[in-house]
């Protein structure tokens, strides 16, 4: 009990801290979701380098299951870990467990990880999917992503029927990472809207904003106005185009 307790507060403040930058239009979140010993934590790991954001100390005291990961294009986005779904969750750790994953309701995109290597992959994957609708998470954009490739399996054809993309990596080997980091930048295009922006060549501080908190697509320097001509893609929140700075 004490420890659940201890979880629910830390959870809690995560919460806090995601209202806050929700509402300051920061990052994108994108929840890594899956039944129990699928890969999850292991797949966080692989995604990024422990390092590179070690002085991202507020988050990584409050939270250590959120990190930050910088997609191809530099965009920056915060990625979690959540406790891995289960079927026939005891009863009395259905509420405990709940506030836990509502936190799942909050992303802006879920990556289902599935251990393609079990055998019971198909029912595993039926399994968080009721529980996704169940918590009513099946609206939010979802990419699949068929871990344990370096394992033998033999359903491999049988799994998975939805129509969401899909991948097929190993967080373990590393195999398809960079695609996977594609995947989900051309998964976060799909809802953001594209911008055009002018920034002055001195102004080297708008112009790595843009690049962590855009998608920036194409960027060109015009000799005569000795300016950049940036175009990608923003948050529609964001509204880079009228803003000074
Ligand atoms: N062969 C193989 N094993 C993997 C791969 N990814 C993870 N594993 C192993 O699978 C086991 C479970 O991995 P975790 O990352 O802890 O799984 P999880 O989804 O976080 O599990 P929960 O936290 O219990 O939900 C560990 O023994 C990992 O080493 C992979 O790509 N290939
Ligand atoms: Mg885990």
């Amino acid at each position: 009990m004490d420890e659940l307790k201890r979880d629910l507060v830390r959870v809690q403040k995560h919460r806090n801290v995601r209202k806050h930058q929700k509402q300051q239009g920061e990052r994108l979140h994108i929840t890594l979701v899956g039944y129990t010993n699928a890969g999850k934590t292991t797949l966080l790991n692989a995604l990024t380098d422990e390092h590179a954001f070690a002085e991202d100390l507020l988050f990584a005291t409050l939270d250590p299951l959120t990190r930050r990961l910088r997609l191809p294009s530099g965009l920056e986005v915060q990625v979690s870990d959540t406790v891995g779904f289960i079927r026939d969750l005891p009863t009395t750790l259905i509420a405990s467990f709940r506030s836990t994953l509502e936190e799942v309701t909050e992303a802006d995109l879920l990556v289902h990880v599935v251990d393609a290597s079990s055998e019971h992959a198909d029912d595993e994957v039926k399994t968080v999917e009721a529980l996704l609708q169940d918590l009513g998470a099946s609206g939010i954009e979802t990419i699949t992503v068929l871990n344990k490739q370096d394992e033998h399996h033999s359903n491999r054809e049988t799994l998975v029927s939805g129509n969401a993309p899909r991948i097929e990596v190993s967080a373990k080997t590393g195999r398809n990472m960079t695609e996977l980091l594609h995947l989900l930048e051309k998964q976060i295009i799909s809802f953001m809207e594209p911008y055009e922006q002018v920034v002055p060549a001195g102004d080297g501080k708008q112009l790595s904003r843009l690049k962590s908190t855009t998608i920036v697509q194409k960027e060109d320097f015009d000799e005569q106005t000795e300016s950049y001509f940036v175009k990608g893609y923003a948050r529609s929140q964001n509204c880079y185009v009228n803003k000074d700075n």
